[in-house]
């Protein structure tokens, strides 16, 4: 990445859009913590680790938001680079965490049987921690060719987990009751769209995109990405939870 491309305004602009981020994902956590009282015990698990989720975001996004400001200064409106690196590898460990943990919200939330959470907890899961691993030696490779290898690899368990969301949870969602239905296919379906936005973000450096102009779609895009893929999935898994509540006879049953 080379920073020395980036203008001043898009210095400012990355800037606010890690601060948003920070204050999404800290206000999530605090809602979905504080809402949790609000759905029957056996859907608190999945409210716990959705907030869990957030606010391991929050803590990153600020890291990020550190790490960025300290790559720059800025002196009578001209932008100039310190010399500390703009630390990449918060993104890598916030999904290496977060990316398994949004899986299992949404197998905790569909209360399948005990054997079939733990086998789907764990293929799924492990997927997504393997397709982290493999993506992180792309991610900061000089060379193209490096790049795109680990790119490839990391498309299989990506593609696996794909296929998992769109076909093999279908059996499970038709057994879930009907008023909840529509809105577990919405986010499985929530879960592909976003996440299909990180492999192509990832290529942007391989297809010609350059410069700071280049440097800003994929810091802004992976915020927004990152926003729709944990705050408003974990509202959509809050409000799954609470219309299963009602249904099996409100937070108390
Ligand atoms: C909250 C963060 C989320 C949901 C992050 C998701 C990240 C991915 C789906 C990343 C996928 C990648 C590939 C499939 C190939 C290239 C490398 C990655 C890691 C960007």
């Amino acid at each position: 990445m080379d920073l020395s491309t980036i203008s001043l305004g898009q210095y400012t602009f990355i800037q606010n859009a890690f601060s948003f981020g920070l204050a999404v994902m800290a206000a999530a956590s605090l809602f979905l913590w504080l809402s949790r009282s609000n759905v029957a015990p056996a859907y608190r698990m999945a409210i716990t680790i959705s907030g869990l989720v957030t606010a391991i975001a929050a803590y990153h996004y600020l890291q990020i938001m550190l790490s960025w400001e300290a790559a720059f200064s800025v002196t009578n409106n001209s932008i100039s680079e310190t010399g500390y690196p703009f630390n990449q590898a918060y993104r890598y460990v916030d999904w290496l965490l977060t990316v398994p943990l949004l899986l299992i919200e949404l197998i905790l939330v569909m209360r399948l049987s005990r054997s079939e959470t733990v086998s789907k907890g764990v293929w799924l899961g492990g997927a997504a921690a393997l397709m982290i691993i493999l993506g992180y030696p792309g991610e900061v490779a000089e060379d193209a060719g490096t790049r795109f290898t680990f790119w490839v690899l990391s498309m299989i368990p990506f593609i696996y987990i794909v296929y998992q969301l769109v076909v093999g949870l279908k059996g499970s969602i038709a057994k879930q009751p009907e008023n909840v239905r529509g809105l577990i296919n919405g986010a499985a379906t929530l879960v592909v769209i976003s996440w299909l936005f990180y492999p192509i973000v990832f290529l942007f450096p391989l297809i010609g995109f350059t410069g700071g102009g280049a440097i800003t779609a994929v810091e802004v895009g992976y915020t927004i990405a990152d926003i729709v893929a944990k705050a408003v999935f974990g509202i959509l898994i809050f409000t799954i939870a609470l219309r299963k509540s009602e249904a099996e006879g409100g937070a108390q049953a």
